[in-house]
């Protein structure tokens, strides 16, 4: 016998909780939610045109990992909104299935000897990377949601890298024990194996009690962040939504704002009618246009909304201004062609972007000068800021000082 003040014994392990069958229903929950977060993720990197120039994403050596990237379409205008709202979403509320799941197996950690077989070895090996990849992927989502970037390097690099190791220990994982899942799941009478405590001490919670408490939980988490998807009064319920910072008031500009003109450094003389001009380069040589001029250019409006790679969008606001496609052509390109857009700020990671030719193309991309129905406030990126359809939010860049039209 050894000795149970050791958690390498099973007797160490006193929950009745713990059994195969519980381990199981968390793992087939996490099955289907860890797999739609993995694709989400995917499109979400797909969507911000990471292989379009090293402007947006300064990832090196994606090689084979960048395999899947195609053009982000412009259609449905919500596409965006929808996919990173459910991977933010979705990440958040699987915390707890995820912290039960873990706690379920715990035992397993500990147990010895660590490999019976070379096969068993292969597999505890794959669980440091599974376990390790759920956390750091947990971990940075959650961060880069609530505190922003505070990461040496990029939350793109490590979130990448992170989610494709943590994805390939999950399907090994997957493959192995789906099977012995299925059948916990289906067996009714009382437990065995592993997992179930040699020596249970007096519940306290009853097994449907402790579901019920990872369930509420879960629910409390989707219920608290929901709400970032939308304005108004929904936007209030979302008191886990981070982005209560400056609040956005009402009015025409009264939308939720990301970084303000104060955090990005933009000085409110540098965007006045007598300094600001926009310079568009391309083809066929240098336009420079102040904001007036752009105003008596031809005017379009679209209703498009603002969605954040934090998880959180905006309805459809009113933008109105100048085509992509008309700025292009001023400088020399009737064909579609990409553009890289830079900002009056300075410093900061959003102050460039590079959008593809099917973005500059769609009649709804505009270099916008208006907000429903008033001009741009400072904060939402006066005197001109782009709006595409369906991108990300980090692609439309505010205080906008130069297109630049070309292959990229
Ligand atoms: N110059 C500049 N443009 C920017 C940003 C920025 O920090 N600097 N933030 C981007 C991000 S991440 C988002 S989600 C949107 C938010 O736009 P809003 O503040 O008008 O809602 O602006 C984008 N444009
Ligand atoms: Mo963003």
């Amino acid at each position: 016998m050894r000795d149970q003040r050791l958690p390498s014994s099973p007797g160490f392990w006193r929950s009745p909780l713990r059994g195969p069958r519980f381990t199981a229903v968390f793992g087939v929950v996490l099955l289907v939610g860890i797999t739609l977060l993995f694709v989400t993720g995917l499109l979400s990197y797909a969507a911000y045109n990471p292989d379009l120039s090293p402007v947006n994403d300064q990832t090196p050596d994606k090689g084979i990992l960048g395999f899947y990237l195609f053009s982000w379409p412009t259609d449905p205008p919500w596409l965006y909104r929808l996919t990173q709202g459910v991977h933010v979403t979705l990440g958040l509320t699987l915390i707890p299935v995820l912290l039960a799941k873990l706690w379920s197996v715990v035992p397993r950690l500990f147990a010895l000897p660590p490999a019976r077989s070379v096969a068993h070895a292969l597999e505890r090996i794959s669980l440091i990377l599974l376990v390790g990849g759920a956390l750091f992927q947990f971990t940075t989502g959650v961060l880069n949601v609530q505190v922003d970037y505070v990461f040496p390097g990029s939350f793109y690099t490590l979130h990448f890298y992170g989610a494709w190791v943590f994805f390939a220990a999950f399907v090994v994982h997957a493959a192995l024990k789906l099977p012995t899942a299925v059948r916990n799941l289906r067996r009714l009478r009382a437990e065995e194996g592993d997992l179930v405590s040699p020596r249970p001490a007096e519940p306290t919670v009853t097994r449907r009690g402790a579901f019920g408490l990872v369930g509420g939980a879960s629910l409390l988490m989707f219920a608290t962040t929901a709400g970032r998807s939308f304005d108004g009064p929904l936007r209030e319920t979302a008191v886990l939504a981070p982005r209560g910072g400056p609040q956005p008031g009402s009015g025409p500009g009264g939308f939720q704002i990301n970084k303000t003109a104060a955090y990005a450094g933009i000085d409110r003389r540098e965007t006045g009618d007598e300094a600001w001009r926009l310079v568009v380069t391309g083809r066929s040589g240098v336009v420079r246009l102040s904001r007036g001029e752009l105003l008596g250019l031809p005017l379009h409006s679209a209703a498009l909304p603002i969605a954040c790679v934090e998880g959180w969008s905006t309805s459809d606001q009113w933008w109105r201004g100048v085509r992509l496609r008309d700025l292009a052509a001023l400088v020399g390109h009737d064909e579609p062609t990409d553009v890289l857009v830079e900002s009056l700020q300075r410093h900061g990671a959003f102050r460039r972007a590079a959008m593809r030719a099917n973005q500059v193309a769609d009649p709804r991309s505009l270099l916008a000068l208006d907000v429903n129905g008033e001009p741009l406030t400072l904060d939402h990126g006066y005197p001109a800021r782009i709006i595409v359809p369906a991108a990300p939010g980090v692609l439309n860049t505010k205080w906008v000082a130069r297109l630049t039209f070309g292959d990229l």
